[in-house]
């Protein structure tokens, strides 16, 4: 698929265009989602998952104002370092397409943009949800409407407990948004294996869950998209953190917030900062375990998916 404002990567349009399964990658993970250098090590090393499991990684940000789908080492490195480079959602998109800016691009803006760049699988560590105290605040991250709107499957480790879980299941319900455990019945907390609350659908292998994305996109209606899917996909065990250990951590870290009164576009990356900080970086490292996991996962679905259209 070719589009004005964006420049897919030759190794990614090549890949599309023979029909082998690409996976999308996003870049708010690496700007504003892990310290330096271990944003850059993982974002390279996921990249490389995605290779060894046969699939080609497509990791999106905007520079320079274009939509850039497979990004350079250099590219990386300058999201990874580059202070000046914002949190962009999908609001912010076109203003940074119009000024020629930088962007790292959140879970709603990179499957915006994969979608563009015909990608149907998207791999990352955690989704944004319903923010705790949303009823007074209004929280609701845009990953949520997205994914109602926008025909991606998103691999993810399901939504971390600094959000409301509960609420976060029901916007999804409402918006129409498949949830699918991914070999488990209990929806996953990011860290944890375990949130108290049970999947909403459960599938077991790569392949049950390519063949929901089909039938799903089957049933659009004329001229709508049939939306995107949440692909729950735990922690590894031998990598998680046991509710009861994070779940302190989790609530010094919204304490501190509200003490220092952040809110808005700013809250899921703080609160990510000083988890790694009370829990003197086993959060990170958790976290990294996870992203890789989601990454095997989603060329794995990539690659049923391609064999489904073959
Ligand atoms: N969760 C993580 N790591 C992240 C994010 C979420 O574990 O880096 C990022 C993703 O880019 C996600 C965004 O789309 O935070 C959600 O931000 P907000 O809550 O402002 O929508
Ligand atoms: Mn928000």
């Amino acid at each position: 698929m070719s589009h004005p404002l964006l420049d897919s990567a030759p190794e990614v349009r090549q890949a599309l265009h023979e029909g082998r399964p690409v996976v999308a990658l996003e870049s708010t993970i690496i700007s504003h989602g892990m310290p330096y250098p271990q944003n850059v090590q993982t974002a390279r090393e996921v990249e490389q998952v995605i290779r060894e499991a046969g699939a080609v990684p497509a990791t999106i940000a905007v520079l320079h104002g274009r939509l850039k789908v497979g990004l350079g080492a250099d590219e990386l490195e300058l999201l990874a370092t580059d202070k000046a480079v914002q949190k962009i959602s999908v609001r912010d998109l076109p203003f940074t397409v119009a000024r020629g800016g930088h962007g790292a691009t959140t879970v709603a803006t990179t499957m915006r943009i994969a979608a563009l760049a015909g990608i149907r699988v998207f791999a990352t560590g955690g989704t944004g949800g319903v923010h705790r105290g949303a009823g007074q605040t209004f929280d609701i991250s845009a990953d949520l409407t997205e994914l109602s709107r926008t025909p991606v499957a998103v691999v993810s480790a399901g939504v971390k407990s600094i959000l409301d879980i509960g609420l976060t299941l029901e916007y999804l319900e409402t918006q129409g948004v498949p949830v699918i455990g991914y070999g488990v019945s209990e929806f996953p907390a990011f860290y944890s294996r375990e949130s108290g609350f049970t999947a909403p659908l459960v599938a077991h292998g790569a392949a049950e869950v390519a063949r929901a994305l089909q039938a799903q996109w089957a049933l659009a209606l004329p001229g709508q998209s049939g939306g995107g899917a949440l692909i729950a996909n735990p922690i590894p065990p031998e990598a998680e953190i046991p509710r009861a250990e994070i779940s302190p951590a989790i609530e010094q870290a919204l304490s501190d917030m509200a003490a220092q009164g952040i809110s808005g576009k700013d809250t899921t990356p703080y609160l990510l900062g000083r988890i790694v900080q009370i829990t003197g970086g086993r959060s990170l490292t958790a976290n990294i375990a996870l992203v890789r996991n989601n990454a095997r996962v989603a060329a794995q679905v990539a690659a049923e998916l391609q064999r489904l259209q073959a």
